[in-house]
């Protein structure tokens, strides 16, 4: 089937112009798979370690050549003549040489940059592409895409608290009709931004980063230019937030800081603020409305509005089984962010999807703000068939080589493609 015989790894620069990983494997065929690797701006505390040189001398400590290395002379020698299609293998051979929890050892951005590189020269092997390597006949879901659309918390220097406003066009019968459709509020809003006299400017995930006094104003701008676009708010269209909570919250208070400072928040408070939230806005899913340690507060929103709207663990699960684990235990969500490299390997990658599928989580399929031009997580998405996922916005190549890829992919897929956008199941 083909042997590895060559790993060969280079530093590359990600989207925010900040160092990371690429990674050729070369089988005894000749056959290259590439892959590089993203990195976060709101990184979880529980993630998975990205190696980085720290030599302030070069690129102001964010070099990524102790990972280059660790890939070309100790995970190159040691998984040399393996089989490229012993996936699950090669991915247990790289966490036992690190052999730490996190692997702070080799690097998690070493080890994910060689585990997608292995699927691809594994799926150019066997003829396919890579989501029909991975999923078989069974790789059919198109994801409804979460599309960014404006941008706050550490992303912006506005009043906006929230890192994410995202649009779900649920109302459409193909992957590429939702596409169009966020594609067109995007514009429509840029329009209404530009006559209202704000700031079009976009951020590393490309929203628009508009001098906002609130969330909500953020919300009711979205609602415009979805309705300016020809549809309807809560019905073809609907508005996901990611808070990224874990970045306004204060340990030591026990507290949340919203409006970027003036306002204190207890847990119960920013509870009650989410009830409210929802009630008074086509809102159907979040992500991170508290912080990665507030377990109890996580249980006790999910009763509270866990069976009405989607409420994703991103910080708080980190893509990792045992976090997602205690997670299902403690009823503290109903859905889960998925990001290859807050793990480290396919193989986790797809056993926390197959545990969040087994207990009715919805995972999607995430983006780093720090990104490059590779395109795997669209054909894991596809893959796996996860349904939904969040790759920025309609802009930027980095974004956009995603999208286009799910356009591609839907097209191959012809009749067997499958959109279940209406299925969504926290439509309310
Ligand atoms: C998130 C994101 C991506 P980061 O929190 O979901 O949208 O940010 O780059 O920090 O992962
Ligand atoms: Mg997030």
């Amino acid at each position: 089937m083909g042997l590895i015989s060559k790993i060969f790894a280079r530093q590359i620069l990600d989207s925010k112009g900040i160092p990371t990983v690429e990674v050729d494997v070369i089988t005894d065929r000749g056959v290259i798979g590439r892959s590089s690797v993203p990195s976060g701006t709101t990184t979880g505390k529980y993630e998975a370690v990205e190696l980085r040189d720290n030599d302030k001398g070069r690129y102001l400590g964010k070099g990524v050549s102790k990972a280059v290395y660790n890939i070309n002379k100790v995970l190159n020698d040691e998984l040399k003549g393996l089989y490229i299609t012993e996936q699950v293998t090669i991915d247990q051979a790289m966490i036992s040489i690190d052999g730490t929890d996190n692997k702070s050892n080799i690097g998690a951005n070493a080890i994910l940059a060689v585990s997608m590189a292995v699927a691809k020269a594994a799926a150019h092997t066997t003829g396919q592409s890579l989501y029909r390597y991975i999923g078989g006949v069974y790789a059919t879901t198109m994801p409804i895409p979460m599309m960014n659309i404006i941008n706050g918390g550490v992303n912006a220097d506005n009043k906006v608290d929230f890192l994410e406003f995202m649009l779900m066009p649920i109302n459409a019968d193909t992957f590429s009709d939702a596409f169009r459709m966020g594609t067109e509020i995007y514009h429509h809003l840029k329009n209404i931004l530009k006559e209202k006299g704000l700031s079009v400017n976009v951020c590393d995930e490309a929203g628009f980063t508009p001098n906002l006094k609130s969330n909500e104003e953020a919300i009711e701008l979205i609602i415009k230019a979805i309705e300016k676009a020809g549809f309807k708010a809560g019905k073809d269209v609907y508005i996901a937030i990611d808070a990224a909570a874990s970045e306004f919250y204060n340990n030591k208070e026990k507290v949340y800081y919203l409006s970027k400072g003036s306002k204190k928040f207890d847990s119960q408070q920013m509870i009650n603020y989410w009830v409210k939230l929802i009630k008074k806005y086509p809102v159907i899913s979040i992500e991170d409305p508290l912080d990665q340690d507030d377990w109890a507060n996580w249980t006790a929103l999910n009763k509270v509005i866990g069976n009405d709207i989607q409420l994703a663990g991103d910080d708080l699960f980190v893509t990792n089984t045992s976090r997602l684990a205690k997670g299902i235990m403690e009823g503290a969500a109903n859905s889960i962010i998925i990001k290859p490299n807050q793990i480290g390997t396919l193989t986790e990658t797809i056993n926390t999807i197959q545990l969040a599928a087994k207990w009715g989580f919805n995972s999607i399929i995430s983006l780093r703000s720090g990104e490059t031009e590779d395109v795997s997580i669209a054909e894991l998405s596809v893959a796996l068939n996860t349904g939904l996922i969040k790759f920025g916005s309609p802009c930027h190549s980095e974004h956009t080589a995603k999208y286009n890829q799910l356009i591609r992919i839907e097209e191959e897929l012809g009749n067997s493609a499958r959109y279940y956008g209406r299925e969504f199941k926290y439509l309310r």
